[in-house]
């Protein structure tokens, strides 16, 4: 089952990784560089089975990331919440109020200027894949930052048509010269494709992934990702194939680690996309449909900011 190489990791992680205090002071357990390989042929996807996992979330986030936005408020009227912990952090910091997350999502869906303020994450994934600011000459020597800036999806897909066999199949978020406006710099930073025999691989090399929460969307988005763009140049899918740098368990998850071992995983998730959008940014969440999903039961876990 595809599941056991991401479970062995996690065991590997939990008992060998190295203890160490991390950025958010929860700790976590590492290791450095592990690579998994899930076959994405016959419509298979690499959803989790060992527990519940929302992936109409992780597809309306890819679906915002395409959409260039990087405010929180179109995430949060589709009541998706997995931004929202670093705004309010930011917000809770500034204004010293005691708000929670529900008055705080209400807030940004009611009022436009406090959205505008509180609810932007800075120039994270979204923009840096459809908008990589671009400046161009202004005369006198002088450059001024185009009103367009490069649309690194819309380039793959033409490249994945024009020049499969190409070397630069690549886009990426980590904006060396934006990281520090960014909320959080990418964690799944770099992608690149690989076409052979007709099929469409993608490569996703992640700097940092939380074993216990963010992979099992990490991976299913990479793999949604890979579907719509062979969809969009005819091709079918072929792998994704998952690298990581800083591959860690958070200390507080053990309850989840313990629980997600002692499961089996159980069946085949696939995916079908409905229909054929004009582009690789008309998908709607609408046109996906996973069958053969019947997973354990949800496992909640704190997430660290
Ligand atoms: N993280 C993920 N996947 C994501 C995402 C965040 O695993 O898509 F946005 C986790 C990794 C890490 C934390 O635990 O969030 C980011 O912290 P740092 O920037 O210090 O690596």
């Amino acid at each position: 089952h595809f599941e056991h190489q991401y479970l062995d990791l996690l065991r590997d992680v939990w008992e060998r990784g190295d203890e160490r205090r991390d950025r958010t002071g929860v700790g976590t357990r590492s290791l450095f560089g592990p690579t998994l390989r899930f076959d994405l042929s016959d419509d298979r996807i690499p959803l989790l089975t060992t527990k519940r996992v929302a992936w109409k979330t992780a597809a309306r986030e890819l679906l915002w990331f395409l959409s260039g936005e990087t405010n929180i408020r179109p995430l949060v009227a589709q009541g998706v919440h997995i931004w929202t912990d670093w705004p309010l952090d930011a917000y809770r910091r500034h204004s010293g109020e005691v708000i929670d997350r529900d008055a705080f999502e209400a807030r940004i869906l009611a009022d436009d200027v406090f959205a505008a303020r509180w609810g932007e994450l800075g120039p994270v994934y979204g923009k840096q894949w459809v908008d990589w600011p671009r400046f161009e000459p202004a005369g006198d020597g002088l450059y001024r930052r185009a009103a367009r800036g490069i649309d690194q999806i819309a380039g793959l897909v033409e490249a994945l048509r024009t020049n499969p066999a190409s070397r630069r199949l690549i886009f990426t978020g980590w904006n060396v010269a934006e990281l520090d406006q960014m909320a959080l710099p990418p964690c799944h930073m770099t992608y690149q494709y690989h076409v052979a025999n007709g099929r469409l691989s993608g490569m996703l090399w992640q700097r940092s992934c939380d074993l216990g929460l963010g992979f099992a969307f990490n991976a299913f988005s990479a793999a949604l990702l890979i579907r719509m763009l062979a969809q969009q140049a005819d091709l079918a899918p072929g792998e994704l194939v998952w690298s990581c740098g800083d591959a860690h368990v958070y200390l507080n998850h053990e309850h989840l680690v313990r629980e997600q071992l002692a499961r089996e995983p159980r069946g085949a998730p696939t995916l079908a996309i409905a229909r054929r959008p004009a582009s690789i940014f008309d998908y709607a969440i609408e046109d996906f449909t996973v069958a053969g999903y019947d997973p354990h039961p949800h496992i909640a876990a704190p997430v660290a900011v």
